[in-house]
Order: C-alpha cells, then sequence, then structure tokens
C-alpha cells in the first residue's frame, strides 16, 4: 500500500492504481475524456483533461496514467489544476460542432464540459476547409470527425479491448483522425461492426447511426434503462437496455462476469428484431380450408392459412388437441421439442409438462443436434458435462487450443479474449479445416482434413506418450484406464497420421510438445468436433488430451466446449432432455424419478429414456408419435435433411407451435401461440461459463403476446395439471430444490448480483471459475481416458458426389434467421443466401464470385450464391444454414453419432455446378 496526501487527506493506494483512480474511490470525479473507466481500457494521458498539481513538480501531471508514490502531495483541486483543466475543455470545444447542432448533444465530453462549468470557448473555432468529411457509409454507425478529439479511445476500443484491427490514426498533429483499414469509409473497410469503437466514444464522432437521426442526437434520449442479457449467444454478455416508450432505442455492454462490457454486431444493433412488424401479436388458428400442410403452398404468405382467434380459443384448442391423442394413442404419441433460447424456468417447465402429463420422457431440444456428443464423452469420462472453466480463465494459460470452432463469428466476446490472449504472448492452437478468422492470431495454424480429428489428436497424444512429455503424477492421482489409452496410442505415430489428417508429422510433434509442456494450457471446442457421426470419439480425445498433461482444475486450465444457444446451458441443466432430469439426473434411475414425483406431488412416470430430436421425427414417419408442442425452435430448418423432417411436420395430426414469429415450423402448425421476446419477459440464463444471470423485462410485448413460461402454465391447467405458477421466481425456487448446482444459489441473489456461477460454496460465494482441481463427480473422484478410434465420415465424397458440403455459420445471422434476417442492421450487412468456394475451384466450375452454383447431394439440391473464399480447401463449399430460399439442411445427411445422437452436419458429399448457365449443346 502506497500512502500519499489527496486534495489535504491521506489516502491510501494499491500498486497499480493511477491517481485518478484512487480519486474516483475517494469520491472525487477528475475530468476525463481519453481515459475510459471501464474494465480492458489502458489509460493514454493524451488529452490532458484530468492534469493535478503534485507538489514539488514543476508541470502539471495527467492523473489518469500518474501513479502516486509514498509521501506524494496531490492537489486536483487547485486553482492552476482547474485553470489548465477548464483551457483544455475550451480548447476542444472551439473545433466543436455548438451543442445544439452536435451529433450527440449529451456525450460525455459535453457532461465534462458542464462539470467544469465551461459553455463556450474563448478560442477560434476550426477553419471550415479543415473540417474533416462525414461518413455515413456504414448502415449502422456514423463517424462524425468535426466532433473527434484525437483522444485515442477508438483505436484502444478497435485494436486492444476487441482485436479487430480495423482503425487507427492517419494524418498528422491537428489534422491526425482515425482511419479505417487504409482510409477506407466505414463501410467499406472489414469492420465487423461490434461497436466498441462507438460506446467507447467520448464526442458523438463515432455513434449508432440510428441516434444520429439528421446529424444531429442525443445518446440520453430515452425514458428508461433496463439491465439484462443478450439473446443471441452462449456468451451471455450483459447489456443495458435503452428505452423510449415501448421500444429499445440503442444497446450498452455493461460489466458482467462474461463480456466485461463488450458486445458484437448482433447485441449492439441486432436487437431491433422484437419490434419487427413480423411478430406474432395475437394467436392463430389453422384454417379449415388451408390447403394441406407444406412449406411448398405459399412460402412467401404462410399468414393466410391460418386466422386470428382468442386466447380462450386458441389454448383450448392446443390442449385438447394433445389430451385427445394421449386419450385414443396413450401418452407416448405426443412429444415435445423446448427451447435454449427461453429462460430456465421455461425449460423446467416444459420438460415437467411432458413428463408429468405425457408420463414419458421424449421431449429434447436442439442440444441434440449441437453439443450432444460432447456432453455424452464428458458424461462419461468427467463425470459432468459443463465446462471445467470459464473462457475467461484464458488470461492465466500460455497455451490454447481452439478446435472445430470459429469464436471470432460464433462468440465473438469471447474470441475478443482469445485475440488478447494471442496478443500477449500466449500460444494459440487453431485446429481447423477452413482458414478461419483465428488464423491471423494462431502460433499454429492445423488446417486439416474434414473430420480427420482422431487421427489428429491421437497423433498427438501418441507424441505425449512416445517423448514422455504426459504428468504421471496427474495421471495417477485422478485418472483411470491410463494404461489402456497409452497401448491404444501407440498405433498413432504421427509419422503414419499425417497423411491421414494432412498435416506434417513435425508439426504434429511440435504441437503436441507446445501443449504438454505448457504450464497451463485450456482446450476450447465447437461444432467441428461435435457434429460428427464420431463427433462423442472426437471430444473423447480432447478429454483424454487435457486430462494427460493434468491441464485440468488449475488456473489457465480446462475443458470448454462453447456453448451455442444463449441458454442451452440451463435448458440442459433444467432437466430439457430425454435421458436425464434436472441437473442430469438419470431418469432410468428410480429414486431420482421418485424425488422429482415428490417435488411435482404426482406419481411416477417412465422409466425409460426418451427419444431424441431426429428419432422424434422418425417416430412420427413411423405413426408411433402424431402429436407435438413446439417451443422455441424451427426444425423446419434446423434439423439435418429438412426434407424428412418437414414432411414428419406435415403428417402430424396436432401440433402446437409457440414463436415469435410464423417460422417455417409455424408454417405447419394447427395452433400457433405467440410467445414474448427475451427482452420482454423475466428469469434466469446459464451461459457457457456456467454463470446464471438475471434477465428481465424491459419493454411490453407486442398485442396480446404472453410470455412462455405464462402459456405453458395455461396449457398444462387445461391439460388437467394443477399448475399454481404465478412468477418466474416460483419456478426457479422450485427447479433448485431439485438441483444441488443451484445450492446457494437463490432468485433474490441473481436479482442483486446479477450472476452466480455455479457452483457457489456458500450465500456469498460467486461461485467457482474452475472446478474438479481435487478431484471429478465421478467413481473414486478419477476421470476417465476413453481411447478413441478412426471412423470415417458416414458419406464419404465418389464419382457422383465428388466434394465435401460442410456447413455452419455467419457473424451477423442467427441459425434459422429467423430473428437475424428481421433485424434491419443484421439483414443489411448479409442480404443474401450464400456459400463459399476456393477461387480454383469456382474457375474450374467456370463460375465467376458472385455468381450462382448447384449444390446437389442424394437428400436434395439448392441454387446459392458463391462466394470466392481461399479459406475453404478447393475439395469443399462451406454452407450456412440461416437462409429459407436456399436451406443448408436440404442436403445435409442425418447419419447420427451413436452416443450424442448428433447429425453429421458437417460432412456430407456434394456435386456442386454451376447454375443460370444453360448445359451446353
Ligand atoms: N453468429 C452466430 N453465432 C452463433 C450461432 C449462430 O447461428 N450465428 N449459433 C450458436 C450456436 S447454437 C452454436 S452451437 C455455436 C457454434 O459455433 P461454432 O462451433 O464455432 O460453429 P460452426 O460455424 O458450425 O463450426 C465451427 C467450425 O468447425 C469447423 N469444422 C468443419 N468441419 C470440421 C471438422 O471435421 N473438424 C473440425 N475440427 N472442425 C471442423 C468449421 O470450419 C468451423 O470453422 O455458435 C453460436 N453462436
Ligand atoms: N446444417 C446445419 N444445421 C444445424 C447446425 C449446423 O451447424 N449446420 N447446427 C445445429 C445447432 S448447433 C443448433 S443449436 C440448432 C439450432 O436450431 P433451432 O433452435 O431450431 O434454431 P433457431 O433459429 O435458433 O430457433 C429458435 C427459434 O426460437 C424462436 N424464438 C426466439 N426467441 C424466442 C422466445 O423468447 N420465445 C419463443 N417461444 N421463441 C423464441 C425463434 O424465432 C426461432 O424460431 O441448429 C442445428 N442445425
Ligand atoms: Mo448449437
Amino acid at each position: 500500500m502506497i500512502r500519499f496526501t489527496l486534495d489535504g487527506r491521506e489516502v491510501q493506494a494499491r500498486e497499480d492504481e493511477t491517481i485518478w483512480e484512487v480519486a474516483k474511490r475517494e469520491g472525487t470525479l477528475i475530468p476525463h475524456l481519453c481515459h475510459k473507466d471501464a474494465p480492458g481500457y489502458r489509460s493514454d494521458g493524451n488529452c490532458r483533461a484530468c492534469m493535478v498539481e503534485i507538489e514539488g513538480e514543476r508541470v502539471l501531471a495527467p492523473s489518469c496514467i500518474r501513479k502516486p508514490a509514498d509521501g506524494m502531495v496531490v492537489n486536483s483541486q487547485s486553482t492552476r489544476a482547474e485553470t489548465s483543466r477548464r483551457l483544455v475543455m475550451e480548447l476542444l470545444l472551439a473545433d466543436q460542432p455548438e451543442r445544439e447542432m452536435a451529433h450527440d448533444r449529451s456525450s460525455h465530453l459535453w457532461d465534462m464540459a458542464d462539470a467544469q462549468g465551461v459553455v463556450t470557448s474563448r478560442f477560434p473555432t476550426l477553419e471550415v476547409e479543415r473540417i474533416p468529411l462525414l461518413d455515413d457509409s456504414h448502415v449502422a454507425m456514423r463517424v462524425n470527425l468535426d466532433a473527434c478529439i484525437q483522444c485515442n479511445l477508438c483505436v484502444r476500443a478497435c485494436r486492444e479491448v476487441q482485436v479487430n484491427d480495423v482503425i487507427g490514426m492517419g494524418g498528422r498533429g491537428h489534422d491526425a483522425f482515425p482511419v479505417f483499414d487504409f482510409d477506407d469509409p466505414m463501410g467499406d473497410s472489414t469492420c465487423v461492426a461490434c461497436g466498441e469503437c462507438v460506446q467507447a466514444c467520448p464526442t458523438g464522432a463515432l455513434m449508432p447511426a440510428i441516434l444520429d437521426a439528421e446529424e444531429r442526437g442525443d445518446s440520453r434520449d430515452f425514458d428508461r434503462e433496463v439491465q439484462s442479457v443478450c439473446p443471441f449467444c452462449g456468451v451471455g454478455c450483459q447489456v443495458s437496455l435503452k428505452i423510449k416508450g415501448d421500444r429499445v432505442t440503442h444497446v450498452d455492454g455493461i460489466n458482467g462476469p462474461a463480456n466485461e462490457g463488450r458486445l458484437c454486431v448482433k447485441g449492439r444493433f441486432g436487437f431491433d428484431y422484437i419490434h419487427h412488424p413480423h411478430r406474432l401479436t395475437v394467436p392463430l388458428i389453422r384454417r379449415s380450408d388451408a390447403p394441406p400442410k407444406g412449406l411448398d403452398v405459399d412460402p412467401a404468405n404462410p399468414w393466410t392459412h391460418f386466422r386470428e382467434a382468442n386466447w380462450q380459443e386458441a389454448l383450448d384448442l392446443a390442449a385438447n388437441g394433445l389430451a385427445r391423442l394421449d386419450a385414443t394413442h396413450g401418452g407416448q404419441s405426443v412429444a415435445g421439442f423446448g427451447s435454449a433460447k427461453c429462460t430456465n424456468e421455461e425449460a423446467y417447465l416444459f420438460q415437467k409438462l411432458i413428463r408429468q402429463r405425457f408420463g414419458h420422457n421424449n421431449v429434447d431440444h436442439c442440444t441434440r443436434l449441437c453439443h450432444a456428443s460432447s456432453v455424452a464423452a464428458l458424461m462419461e469420462n468427467v463425470g459432468s458435462a459443463a465446462v471445467t472453466a470459464t473462457f475467461n480463465e484464458i488470461e492465466n494459460a500460455d497455451v490454447a487450443i481452439v478446435i472445430g470452432a470459429n469464436p471470432v463469428e460464433n462468440h465473438p466476446v469471447a474470441a475478443t479474449f482469445f485475440k488478447q490472449f494471442a496478443k500477449r504472448g500466449g500460444k494459440l492452437i487453431v485446429m481447423d479445416p477452413r482458414g478461419q478468422a483465428l488464423k491471423r492470431h494462431a502460433t499454429h495454424m492445423l488446417q486439416f482434413r474434414p473430420g480427420a480429428d482422431v487421427a489428429m489428436l491421437n497423433a498427438i497424444m501418441a507424441t505425449i506418450v512416445e517423448e514422455g512429455l504426459y504428468d504421471q503424477q496427474y495421471i495417477d492421482a485422478w485418472t483411470e484406464n491410463w494404461e489402456a489409452e497409452k497401448a491404444h496410442l501407440a498405433q498413432f505415430a504421427p509419422e503414419k497420421m499425417a497423411e491421414h489428417c494432412g498435416i506434417p508429422a513435425e508439426t504434429l510433434r511440435q504441437v503436441a510438445r507446445d501443449f504438454a509442456t505448457a504450464r497451463a494450457g485450456m482446450i476450447f471446442w465447437g461444432m467441428g468436433v461435435s457434429q460428427h457421426i464420431h463427433g462423442t470419439d472426437n471430444s473423447r480425445c480432447l478429454i483424454s488430451l487435457a486430462l494427460m498433461c493434468g491441464h485440468v482444475g488449475r488456473p489457465g486450465t480446462g475443458l470448454h466446449p462453447l456453448r451455442g444457444q444463449n441458454n442451452v446451458q440451463g435448458a440442459s441443466d433444467a432437466g430439457l432432455i430425454p435421458m436425464f432430469l434436472p441437473d442430469y439426473q438419470t431418469v432410468t434411475d428410480d429414486a431420482v424419478r421418485a424425488r422429482f414425483s415428490e417435488i411435482w406431488g404426482s406419481g411416477d412416470f417412465s422409466a425409460q429414456r426418451g427419444l431424441t430430436v431426429t428419432e422424434i421425427l422418425d417416430a412420427v414417419h413411423e405413426g408411433t408419435i402424431r402429436g407435438m408442442y413446439i417451443l422455441g425452435e424451427n426444425p423446419a430448418m434446423s434439423d439435418p435433411d429438412v426434407t424428412h423432417a418437414r414432411e414428419a411436420l406435415a403428417k402430424l395430426d396436432h401440433l402446437v407451435v409457440q414463436d415469435i414469429f410464423l417460422t417455417e415450423t409455424a408454417n405447419y402448425a394447427d395452433v400457433i401461440l405467440p410467445a414474448a421476446a427475451f427482452y420482454e419477459k423475466a428469469g434466469t440464463v446459464t451461459n457457457t461459463n456456467r454463470q446464471v444471470q438475471i434477465a428481465r423485462a424491459a419493454v411490453r410485448p407486442p398485442g396480446q403476446a404472453l410470455p412462455d413460461w405464462q402459456i405453458t402454465v395455461e396449457l398444462a391447467r387445461r391439460l388437467g395439471l394443477d399448475w399454481q405458477y404465478t412468477d418466474p421466481s416460483e419456478v426457479y425456487t422450485e427447479m433448485a430444490r431439485g438441483m444441488r448446482s443451484l445450492d446457494n444459489i437463490t432468485w433474490d441473489r441473481l436479482v442483486n448480483d446479477g450472476a452466480v456461477t455455479y457452483p457457489s460454496l456458500s450465500p456469498s460465494d460467486p461461485g467457482q471459475a474452475i472446478v474438479f482441481g481435487d478431484g471429478f463427480p465421478r467413481a473414486e473422484g478419477r476421470a476417465r481416458f476413453t481411447p478413441a478410434a478412426i471412423i470415417p465420415p458416414d458419406e464419404v465424397p465418389d464419382s457422383e458426389f465428388p466434394m465435401v458440403m460442410t456447413t455452419g455459420r455467419q457473424l451477423e445471422h442467427w441459425h434459422t434467421g429467423s430473428m437475424t434476417r428481421r433485424s434491419r442492421v443484421l439483414d443489411a450487412v448479409e442480404p443474401e443466401a450464400n456459400c463459399s468456394l476456393h477461387p480454383a475451384t469456382l474457375r474450374r466450375l467456370g463460375v465467376e464470385a458472385g455468381g450462382m452454383v448447384r449444390l446437389i447431394t442424394r437428400r436434395g439440391e439448392i441454387t446459392i450464391m458463391a462466394r470466392a473464399d481461399r479459406a475453404v480447401a478447393e475439395d469443399m463449399v462451406f454452407v450456412p444454414f440461416a437462409y429459407v430460399e436456399a436451406a443448408a439442411n436440404v442436403l445435409t445427411n442425418p447419419a447420427l453419432d451413436p452416443y450424442g445422437k448428433i447429425p453429421e452436419f458437417k460432412f456430407a458429399a456434394v456435386r456442386v455446378e454451376p447454375a443460370g448457365v444453360m448445359a451446353a449443346e
């Protein structure tokens, strides 16, 4: 601790604290502009707005970078300091547009001017010819350099916080201004529109376009602010929603445990789907004169097949249809798909409804298409399916593997931490068949053959065994089955596997050494690992790799499957899975079922594991399942071999769909129930880091739409269940009774603290970021090695289908596009269905970049615009699945992994042909 005098008082400072920070802690806000009081921002001391006087020093000191020393006497309120600071403000204001004409009349700059009583400037204004031009080339943000004070915060935001490296300073001295790439207009640059610069800018020189109407705006022109959690991905960024009337006007990132103030383009600019005119506002019932169910009827206007109904009629019809099927064909004839886009409480109620009312476990959700195989491997070998460490732990790692995940596009805020890690000198090892965006930051980029994960990972582990780099002490203390694993790996020498996976043996060895000899290493993985018929084997390898190096349970170590949906961790935890009740307690265990029957005050239900997503749709084809309740899922777009899935939906006697839009799936419904969107309801969600966070209702749902939990309760009551919930907190409290993971995490605590990580060991413990340092929740506390053998993809290319199709995501779009294609900014940035091929492949096909191609697999064909992308291998095509007009899942292979029951979304044999060109004579 350092002791010094600040404004006549004796104060203390930590080694790393600046005078500015100490002053703030002591209740004095020293004016500041280039200094941003937010995590991740380095102070720069360039603007001189925060000068203070230090006794014995000739010149004033910038308090934002100056650290106090023992015995120092600092005066922040001396006349000299105050005069100097006001002078700085006046000089800056001279070059600004007048306040009435300001791009942001409530900017931080004006707040600081007000705080010092500076209203106008005595100095001459900037010569007209030197006022920089405005740049409105970007749909989401405006660049108003006439308001720029050269504080450099946008550069730090872009380069140091988000590590996007787009903004730099161009020009010199007084005419130095931010530039994008090589002086491009912002809209033409490589900017990914995370908006960090907009959030950082203190003057309105960078602003959300919507706030800068007619080049004049006011960022404080809102009525209310509500804090909630972003509804898109599993990172779980905390947001501050600014609301005017009944609309969200704009969004800022706040200091949540995962995001530390950061957001991506979807979180910052993609919120407006909730205000889209397509929102469902009244219950709908299929018209008796509607044509047979099918997407081919009139995709442009599915509304015509439905009529409006009141809630009473729609709920009665929905419930009676399901009850009738139960009465005539038994409970097994009704199945449910719940949602990972809704809250924990909603997921819990959904699985409870199916189990309690229909007596079986045929309830599942999109986790089946996602990390089901990772979950299978983690349950088997670690005894728990959640991450062993938060992604933020990468801060303490010195090596990290990112395999089969593209976080720059799919977990963009997590990716900022990964990029910072690499920038600090951490060794980043990226393994992906596609040259994805993290490649630029990677120490090793292993661009291997798709589907060859087991060969590659076994070769790396074989090296670790052969070169004796494993952690014998850790293995002895905390694992089992090592000898079998070790023996198994002997067949996988890198020299033998090199050809198999397409990576030179020496590279595999180097990667093995880097990972094994590191002090602390982490492994992150995604859909490239899980979505294969050998997805469980892929994950087994990753688990084994971490275990043999002892990279679990310590700071900077861990296994982290990056969870996808905003609440897929929570929905799975809440029991929205056919094999598990809440907290992964198996349905086959009589004692477990008895415990839930007791909590629910009801009888027993089936001891048989239920059917999974794709199995349920197969059972519809077979005629054993005849009715479904689908809440917040869009299987008519997201399932593999979607033609087969759509036929199943069309075949159902009774389909109830609850969504916020009339989706492709809702198009097959008999009854459509209009739900409140995420920002319109309260509840809890659990992110990829095991952080349980509170979401608050910010605006009213449109029309008659209701929160999902309320609709499910209404349905349950009409189905004869005595459910009395009147608030999500009651559901949460019941849920916590059956879930040890929620011990010490009460609803009230979440309301107060915003977030708690599970497990939380006491009512005041913020939760354990790292788990399993002292053993695993399985046999004798030991984790297990499960050897994996090489299994080829289900459908290998042949002469008829010679290329490999892989599917996935893009930054701006969310899965089936229902939300993001209805967001103004997101749709404007990525408006058209597209696939990516290597330029050489396009040349071979005779197709120009931007031209159309036809993709044909054994399931069907689509026509789609082709982009040239060197990141894609020459024998591959990458297709995102967000576009109904060219739906990737018409093509995908439904073959399943035997353990996780996950389909092989990442590999299908495909033929690519030019489209739009007539065949030669
Ligand atoms: N913008 C956006 N973000 C999202 C989503 C979204 O729809 N849009 N969805 C969310 C959800 S639910 C999820 S699950 C996550 C998914 O996030 P990711 O796991 O990042 O998803 P993908 O883009 O499907 O695939 C990841 C990577 O796998 C690679 N890959 C393909 N084949 C193989 C292979 O055989 N082996 C290996 N090792 N890699 C391979 C691909 O090249 C790709 O870079 O994203 C979440 N975030
Ligand atoms: N080809 C291919 N297919 C894939 C994948 C792939 O990589 N390739 N990935 C798979 C993966 S990982 C996943 S997770 C799945 C995702 O598959 P889905 O979960 O089916 O996809 P989403 O588009 O996220 O569907 C969510 C639905 O919820 C609705 N919704 C949003 N908010 C709310 C709300 O508050 N209440 C209600 N009631 N509804 C709401 C949306 O409008 C949308 O219809 O796709 C899988 N399919
Ligand atoms: Mo997912």
